[in-house]
């Protein structure tokens, strides 16, 4: 028998007399102004959604922890990687170009956010799952966003648009076969891999410095849907992926992933034979094979959904000691963007979420803005430097955010080109070394049936040759499959 239930009260603990009534002069008068509960109940209303994120809006996601089980103290001496370490984590998962009520089941990179509340502040490992990305400069992202999302006349999306974004942009080509293969549509999000797609710095206790690529390793193993498949869960179960997600772990089937990472020592970058900072590039496996670092576990969902995934905050900016950026300039784009966006969606004191609020003390001399909530005693100094005893700097840590030596020249330039670097190479790696004959077949289904679905001259022809840059085989089975239905 559950225990008597409270009283309504409104938003301030008044208790309040009826939740059916508004009060009114007489049963047949008008509403009385006075009706603040009725005025509280309809003004909240209007005020419940945040503006939904601009790219990444539908997801889920769940608590978990991160086990170290293996060693890389000699790569780095971040205290959420050392041996045996145990650290809290939020997940968010994610597509990227659908509204917050879009499918779960498009075809779409998914988002792989992971936070980590770690005794240095969170980290926050912000990438997807798939190792790479479609361009390689940020200035570039607003332009791909718009073309992968709606016409602006029409509102309508347009696989036209999609087409004639990626094939004047080449280096999307590695990603694109990523997409339009198995990994587009994972069966659920237990089921795939995560990548922090970006090459990170990690610096260990003697100051050595290392490049570094993260891996999430599911432990479910990888499965995907069909297009069919996908297709008709869209109209029967659009939120497929988070329910799968919500469900398991009630059912006490905890997901993991075994976490490891590449490792390169910063002297090798310049001579690698791929560009290490271009994010259209992996980094070959046989060259710098995959080191075991812990397993990620998530085991507890939300309790509130607005609350903590909807409010959720990640971003790349939050590094802790012993982990740095990279030359990687869409690293370097997003370490603004991710804390602007959610000073723009959520307010300047987001930090003060209990959901993105770190779990070690916060001595930062922010203050005020709306909504705060976190403060510090009365003595505690508002500026530095002070002679009251306020935080100071910690200059042991100059240099962890990552160090690299550039020359001084102010240019806008790509970057430099290794001896295989190129837009096809990787892709047509994968297409011939990577993916069997099956997994092929259901390459070329989907490209066909994506072009099929609404691409015309001029761009269809850059499509053909766009593929046949790739792969000359597979480009001719697109080609010939585009004309067979047409
Ligand atoms: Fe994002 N991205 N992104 N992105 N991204 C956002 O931040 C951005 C990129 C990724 O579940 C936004 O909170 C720029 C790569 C995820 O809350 C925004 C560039 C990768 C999520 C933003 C990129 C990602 C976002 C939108 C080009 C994988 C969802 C709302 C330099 C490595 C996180 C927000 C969550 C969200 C900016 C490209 C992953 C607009 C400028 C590459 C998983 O700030």
């Amino acid at each position: 028998m559950s225990e008597k239930a409270a009283f309504t009260t409104n938003d301030f603990g008044n208790p309040v007399a009826s939740d059916n009534e508004s009060l009114t002069a007489g049963t047949q008068g008008p509403i009385l102004l006075h009706d603040h509960y009725l005025i509280e109940k309809l003004a909240h209303f209007n005020r419940e959604r945040v503006p939904e994120r601009v790219v990444h809006a539908k997801g889920g996601g769940a608590f978990g922890e991160l086990v170290v089980t293996g060693d890389v103290s000699k790569y780095t001496k971040a205290k959420v990687f050392q041996p045996g370490a145990r650290t809290e984590s939020l997940v968010r998962f994610s597509t990227v170009a659908g509204e917050q009520g879009s499918p779960d089941t498009w075809r779409d990179p998914r988002g792989f956010a992971v936070k980590f509340y770690t005794e240095d502040g969170n980290y926050d490992l912000v990438g997807n799952n798939t190792p790479v990305f479609f361009i390689k400069d940020p200035i570039k992202f607003p332009d791909f966003i718009h073309s992968q999302k709606r016409l602006p006349g029409s509102g309508l999306r347009d696989h036209n648009m999609q087409w004639d974004f990626w094939t004047l942009r080449p280096e999307s080509a590695h990603q694109v076969t990523w997409l339009m293969g198995d990994r587009g549509i994972p069966k659920t999000w237990r089921h795939m891999d995560g990548f922090g797609s970006h090459t990170y710095q990690w610096v260990n206790e003697a100051g050595e410095r290392f490049w570094v690529k993260y891996h999430f390793k599911t432990d479910q193993g990888i499965e995907f849907l069909t297009q069919a498949e996908a297709d008709e869960l869209a109209g029967t179960s659009p939120d497929h992926h988070r329910q799968d997600l919500y469900q398991a772990i009630e059912r006490g089937e905890f997901p993991s992933w075994t976490l490891k990472v590449q490792v390169m020592p910063v002297d090798e970058a310049e001579g690698y034979r791929f560009n290490p900072f271009d994010l259209t590039k992996v980094w070959s496996q046989q060259d710098y094979p995959l080191i075991e670092v812990g397993t990620w576990t998530l085991n507890r969902n939300p309790e509130n959904f607005f609350a903590q995934i909807e409010q959720a905050s990640f971003e790349p900016s939050n590094i802790v000691p012993g982990i740095g950026f990279s030359p990687d300039k869409m690293l370097l784009g997003r370490v603004f963007s991710y804390a602007d966006a959610h000073r723009y969606r959520i307010g300047a004191n987001y930090a003060h979420l209990p959901v993105n609020a770190p779990k070690n003390k916060v001595s930062s001399y922010s203050q005020d803005g709306a909504m705060t909530y976190r403060f510090d005693s009365p003595e505690t100094p508002v500026y530095a430097p002070n002679s009251f005893g306020g935080p100071h700097a910690d200059p042991n840590i100059a240099g962890d955010e990552g160090l690299w030596n550039f020359d001084g020249q102010a240019v806008r330039a790509g970057y430099v080109e290794h001896p295989e670097d190129g837009d096809f190479t990787q892709a047509g790696t994968l297409v011939r070394e990577v993916l069997g004959d099956d997994e092929r077949d259901r390459l070329v289904a989907n490209i066909v049936g994506h072009v099929l679905g609404g691409v015309e001259e001029p761009v269809l022809s850059r499509v053909f040759e766009y593929w046949k840059n790739v792969d000359a085989d597979l480009g001719k089975r697109v080609e010939e499959g585009v004309r067979s239905a047409q």
